[in-house]
């Protein structure tokens, strides 16, 4: 008899290992992906998906152009598909890198073929699945094979073709991929400290507004966190840029509202005044990545050597999966099925393209 959550619980739970195997996969391929990137010379990248995919595609666009310095973008695959002219600057120079678990999402696969009527340069694919439509119509991909999930929320998914996409950015940028390699340890020892305070937190009901602020390369990773505790648990919450959060959302702070902080190491000053301003409103505040014995709200500190701040997005996500499944269990549901939801969205393609 399937327990609630058993599937979900056991991919969130493997992900330190599979993050090392896709790192190790990477490496054996690094030189050759470099040599085909500069061989394309890009004037600019548009990286596409769909739900959690777009939220991993908003990562992956700031970590790409904050690294590379080549102009990049993020939008839902449906924009590319119903609007390439609102999308495409100047498609004959730009490379498309579509994000897709399944590789069969209609809106992703059929935004291809949306540019490539439109002389569009390259299509590059990160996928879990080999065998895609999307992996065949691409011109190179890359594989998150051991992260394929069972359930339908992305969890180690998602984050293993963050991390290819990390790996891949800081390659591209000449930079030393090795501070990925600590990610599976630190992932491990995050477990470790901090999962009982994240299911203890999942369990106050009275907490019953919630959002989650996170800016920069941490932006999407607010988004994905806002979708998780939505797919999971059937809660309402909100994602926002840090500082966004004072221009009028903040008028739903009080006793009720549980704000977590992505603290970021290029702006932290200004993201803790936020979170302070927060509790002076009643909120009940968590910062991740925060300082140890925080002298405001809560703190889950990243122990262990900073990490250049490229490297460390994929890092906050394990734990906020964590605070969606275990509030989703205290709910009596079962994060394995969401509710409404199925593990891709498939769509008669005929509609889209007959424009
Ligand atoms: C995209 C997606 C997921 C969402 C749900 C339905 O799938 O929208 O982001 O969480 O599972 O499908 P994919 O294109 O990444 O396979």
């Amino acid at each position: 008899m399937k327990k609630n959550g058993q599937y979900t619980f056991a991919e969130i739970s493997s992900q330190p290992a599979v993050w090392s195997e896709v790192l190790g996969a990477f490496d054996a391929r690094r030189d050759r992906l470099v040599t085909a990137f500069q061989a394309l010379a890009p004037g600019d990248a548009l990286f596409i998906g769909c739900g959690s995919t777009y939220y991993l595609s908003q990562v992956a666009a700031a970590l790409f152009q904050g690294l590379t310095g080549i102009p990049a973008r993020a939008i839902p695959s449906s924009e590319l598909l119903l609007f390439p002219e609102q999308s495409l600057l100047r498609p004959r120079r730009t490379l498309l890198v579509t994000i897709s678990r399944s590789g069969t999402t209609t809106e992703t696969v059929e935004a291809v073929t949306r540019f490539r009527q439109h002389g569009g340069l390259a299509v590059w694919v990160i996928s879990c699945h080999r065998d895609s439509e999307l992996v065949q119509r691409g011109d190179l991909a890359l594989l998150a094979e051991p992260a394929f999930e069972q359930s339908v929320a992305q969890t180690r998914s998602f984050t293993s073709m963050l991390i290819l996409v990390q790996a891949l950015t800081a390659a591209i940028a000449g930079r030393d991929v090795t501070p990925l390699k600590s990610l599976p340890d630190r992932l491990s020892q995050l477990f470790d400290t901090a999962a009982g305070e994240l299911a203890a937190l999942a369990r106050r009901f009275d907490l019953d507004r919630l959002f989650f602020l996170g800016s920069g390369y941490l932006y999407g990773i607010a988004n994905e966190a806002m979708l998780k505790m939505k797919e999971m648990s059937l809660t309402s919450s909100e994602a926002f840029h840090f500082l966004e959060f004072r221009h009028g959302p903040m008028s739903m702070v009080g006793e009720e509202a549980l704000v977590v902080g992505l603290l970021s190491d290029g702006a932290r000053a200004a993201e803790e005044r936020v979170l302070k301003d927060m509790i002076a409103l009643g909120a009940f505040t968590l910062a991740l990545n925060g300082p140890a014995g925080a002298h405001f709200g809560h703190s889950i500190p990243f122990a262990g050597p900073p990490l250049p701040s490229w490297a460390s997005p994929v890092l906050y996500l394990p734990l906020l999966q964590l605070l969606a499944f275990h509030r989703s269990i205290a709910k009596g549901l079962d994060p394995d099925s969401p509710r409404n939801l199925a593990a891709v969205v498939s769509l008669d393609s005929t509609a889209f393209l007959a424009g």
